[in-house]
């Protein structure tokens, strides 16, 4: 499409103005068509950035550069006016400075290069609860995986008229090129101290600079459906949040909807397809990462997923552990950082089976001889630890027929969990909401590679799963979530808000190995947690939460009767310690912010457990 058909005068300046700074060779306004993804996929081709899948049809493989394989959370930041709105969690610049630094960056950042100009919704076309965003990018990889994660083009431009609002999104992975000049094989990226992944929350905008990767780049994603609208669910009333949705039909037949936030890598994609064990338990998939919620006029809370295909962690998975991951990436796949087999297929650590053939080539393109088993190596993997597919959710065996319903689903209840080798239960339910928020608050989870700057295996606090996340000062965060829940409760509606629950699958014994199998085992604590909807006396009161009843859960294969009670206790001097940690370094963070209604629960939790 051509500039001057644009009808939208604010957009045309805006891209106008990019073109002037960033001064490409051309410009592309993106229709979404098929076509224009498979004449992507033949710029990527002639760049020899992408590798043709023989194995899966329609399929590609990309190696980044091994700087620009994860989120950079040391570059990512919250520009608002004041530092203060931006919190303890968030880096922050002030706006005018960043702007006029990212500016310079971009000043003839697209030489050599077409900027392609992506209109997309979040969320389906034309539904109350979507937000359109428009991202100038000059990365072709970007386009072909917008295609797939988001809904792209013509038709968000229709809906989006000649004067509605949009999140303006700047993107340039920063490496231009000289006439005559090509990737020639070479991942396009900037510099680490380069990078900058920025955020405006007043002005709604976002600056991405240097990196071509994921979360990064793809500004769809965690920039705008969670940084940019956590602070318009703030402004608006509704929530924005890293959070899986699944559809759960019990054996008789009722079905509800559920939401679990767990940080990055810690299981939201396999818990949304889980094949439950559970005999006549079925579970369908809404979404995988992201849930925007609105209280309906019926006082239930309304989730959408604003993404339309599934950018997953690869290494893990398999036909065992999420056999319905394997099948959505069959085919028009886009893989990023797995190793390349012999015979044309990707491959990746624990994907169920050694590599095929005697050589592979791993994910930085050096040949190495072909893996007898899946075992992963620590720093010798074949894939990167973070390498994902990116794959249309349509193509997911369990998608749920209502996966797209520009209403939502009402959600019955919250998991909030993540990586903790002690202490954390398998599964908890709050007393109340207040007491769910306070879960919330403290999540903690073991760091996982999905994120460059960080250290893998040590535990951080991470609320809500959000920590990287929420575009504005956590303290008022956790405020916002006692509000929504306060306002249900004035209007009557307090019993009609969802059920807060804690998980952790991955507790570990003294050597070092996971007490619970996990994955499709899961659908126990579903199923428990389900009941517990419904009022079933299957749980016992607790100094942390309602715990499960002795016997409400089966143990699975391999769960000896010790280990389950271990799983489903109170472990006192462990919380004791949790709660010290709290009061001594979390919460102190958020300093006046923090609600003191969360003081006081950690004072009532304290004093059972001293009790
Ligand atoms: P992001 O896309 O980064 O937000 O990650 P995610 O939360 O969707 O995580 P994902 O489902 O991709 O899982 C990440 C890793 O955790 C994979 O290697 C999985 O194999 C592993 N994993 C997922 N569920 C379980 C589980 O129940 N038990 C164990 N032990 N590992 C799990
Ligand atoms: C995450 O890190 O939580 C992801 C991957 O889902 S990324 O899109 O890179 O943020
Ligand atoms: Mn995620």
């Amino acid at each position: 499409m051509n500039l001057n058909e644009l009808k939208h005068a604010g957009l045309k300046k805006w891209i106008e103005e990019a073109e002037a700074l960033m001064t490409p060779d051309s410009v592309e306004v993106c229709d979404g068509s098929p076509a224009e993804y498979d004449r992507m996929i033949k710029v990527l081709l002639d760049a020899k950035l992408a590798t043709p899948l023989k194995a899966r049809p329609h399929s590609y493989l990309f190696r980044s550069d091994p700087s620009d394989v994860a989120r950079v959370e040391n570059r990512t930041y919250i520009a608002s006016k004041s530092q203060d709105d931006a919190g303890p969690t968030n880096n922050w610049i002030d706006p005018a400075e960043l702007k006029n630094t990212m500016t310079g960056l971009y000043k003839g950042c697209m030489k050599g290069r077409t900027m392609y100009v992506i209109p997309f919704s979040m969320g389906p076309v034309g539904s109350d609860i979507a937000k359109i965003g428009v991202e100038i990018t000059d990365s072709a990889y970007v386009v072909v995986n917008m295609h797939i994660m988001t809904r792209v083009g013509t038709k968000v431009l229709d809906v989006l008229g000649s004067d509605g609002f949009y999140v303006p999104c700047f993107h340039s992975i920063g490496k231009p090129l000289a006439a005559g000049e090509s990737d020639n094989g070479k991942w396009p990226c900037a510099p680490l101290e380069h990078k900058y992944i920025s955020h405006f929350p007043e002005t709604r905008e976002i600056w991405s600079y240097g990196s071509g990767y994921g979360g990064n780049a793809l500004l769809g994603k965690k920039c705008l459906a969670l940084r940019i609208a956590s602070v318009l669910a703030r402004d608006e009333g509704w929530l924005a949040e890293h959070m899986l949705i699944l559809k759960i039909t019990n054996p008789q037949g009722a079905v509800k909807y559920m939401a679990a936030a767990f940080p990055s890598a810690c299981g939201k994609t396999n818990l949304a397809m889980l094949i439950p064990t559970l005999p006549g338990w079925k579970v369908q998939t809404v979404g995988d990462d992201i849930a925007w919620m609105k209280p309906g006029a019926d006082g239930r809370l309304y989730a959408i997923n604003p993404e339309a295909g599934f950018f997953g962690v690869a290494p893990g998975t398999s036909n065992d552990s999420n056999f319905n991951a394997m099948e959505s990436i069959k085919k028009n796949t886009i893989f990023t950082n797995c190793g390349l087999t012999e015979d044309g297929d990707i491959w990746w650590e624990q994907i169920g089976y050694g590599a095929p053939g005697k050589t592979i080539i791993d994910w930085k393109g050096n040949e190495k001889p072909a893996p007898q088993t899946d075992k992963p190596v620590k720093g010798e993997e074949i894939a990167h630890p973070n390498a994902r597919f990116t794959a249309p959710a349509k193509q997911c065996p369990v998608i749920a027929d209502e996966w797209e319903d520009p209403k939502g689903v009402p959600i019955s209840a919250f998991l909030f969990g993540g990586r903790r080798p002690s202490t954390v239960p398998l599964i908890n339910q709050s007393k109340n909401w207040v007491h769910g928020v306070f879960m919330g608050s403290i999540t903690g989870s073991e760091i996982t590679a999905a994120a460059l700057d960080l250290k893998a295996g040590t535990v951080r606090r991470d609320p809500f799963a959000m920590l990287p996340f929420c575009g504005y000062h956590m303290g008022d965060y956790f405020n916002h979530w006692i509000k929504l829940g306060k306002k249900a409760e004035a209007e009557g509606n307090g019993d009609k808000l969802p059920k807060i629950f804690f998980c952790n699958w991955f507790r570990k014994n003294k050597d070092d190995k996971f007490m619970w199998p996990g994955y499709g085992e899961n659908s126990r604590a579903l199923a428990w947690v389900f009941d517990r909807c419904d009022g079933k006396d299957n749980c016992v009161e607790t100094a942390i939460g309602n715990l499960p009843k002795p016997g409400s859960i089966e143990p699975p294969t391999g769960v000896s009767a010790e280990d389950m009670a271990e799983l489903c206790k109170v472990d006192t001097e462990g919380w004791k310690k949790e709660i010290a940690d709290v009061r001594a370094n979390h919460y102190p963070k958020f300093g006046d912010k923090l609600p003191k209604v969360l003081y006081e629960e950690l004072d009532a939790i304290e004093k059972r457990l001293n009790g």
